[in-house]
């Protein structure tokens, strides 16, 4: 059996409700700066968050739309602009505060420095996202707490192809055993699995009843211990939220029924 070495990170929806209010509200203000008339609210930009990559998000929302550009390249093209635009917009607006880690996150990155378990970050969204983010959180030093980070510019095939968590283990030099991954989409929880790490996922605003039957676990998150499937026990030792050895338990738990499959 292996222990957990390494924690690896999803960005958007797992360490931060980032969507809503962050890059959608961005998207708008780029469709604004442009002089498009184009507005995704809540329900659609829902519908959207099916596609993965902001850019690939807005080619797929202009293929619905008559009056967006007519020929593929200006598609690409006013694509790249928005996409552009919208990245300066989501740092500014992280910059100024509106968006915080959720509940739980700190204190477990925490766990994970004091008992030496590395952490990694495996995204989708852009590496200009990921800094404006965790330098507003955790400080212009934030880099030194991840021994990875790979992002969405990093892979030729973004989630739920599992490349951006194989550059993970790579870029880590660990088996995909050894390391478990945080997540918070269905997209996300492919890509972990599909990459033969075991995921635990905390539920978001936009995935908040998403089936997503590949997860080791899920639940509301990291700042509570009730309302999880399954069920954790009582002793995590670490009071009212998720801990270290809560993820440890359920890695066990998965071991053991690998091995109890493999004897029947
Ligand atoms: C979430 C995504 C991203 C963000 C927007 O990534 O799919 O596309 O919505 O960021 P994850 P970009 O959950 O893997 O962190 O515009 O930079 O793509
Ligand atoms: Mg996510």
């Amino acid at each position: 059996m292996s222990g957990l070495r390494a924690l690896i990170w999803d960005v958007d929806g797992t360490l931060a409700e980032t969507e809503c209010d962050g890059h959608r509200i961005a998207f708008n203000q780029a469709f604004e700066a442009a002089g498009l008339d184009w507005h995704w609210d809540d329900s659609r930009y829902g519908e959207l968050l099916a596609v993965t990559g902001g850019r690939e998000r807005l080619l797929h929302d202009m293929a619905t739309r008559d009056d967006a550009p007519p020929q593929a390249a200006q598609r690409e093209s006013l694509a790249a602009q928005l996409h552009r635009h919208k990245n300066e917009a989501y740092a500014a607006l992280v910059r100024e505060g509106r968006i915080a880690l959720r509940d739980g996150v700190a204190a477990l990155m925490q766990e994970c420095r004091e008992q030496g378990v590395r952490m990694a970050i495996a995204t989708t969204t852009s590496a200009s996202n990921v800094d404006a983010l965790l330098r507003s959180q955790l400080g212009d030093g934030w880099t030194a707490a991840f021994s990875a980070v790979v992002c969405g510019a990093d892979v030729q095939r973004k989630k739920p192809d599992p490349e951006v968590y194989r550059r993970v283990l790579e870029a880590l030099a660990i088996a995909p055993s050894e390391a478990l991954a945080l997540e918070d989409s269905p997209d996300g929880a492919s890509a972990a699995t599909a990459a033969g790490i075991a995921v635990v996922v905390t539920r978001s605003r936009y995935f908040a009843s998403a089936p997503i039957p590949t997860a080791l676990a899920i639940g509301p998150g990291l700042h509570r211990r009730d309302g999880w499937q399954p069920a954790l026990a009582g002793a995590g030792g670490t009071g009212a939220r998720v801990g270290l050895a809560d993820l440890r338990s359920l890695m066990a738990g998965r071991c053991a029924r690998a091995v109890s499959h493999r004897a029947s």
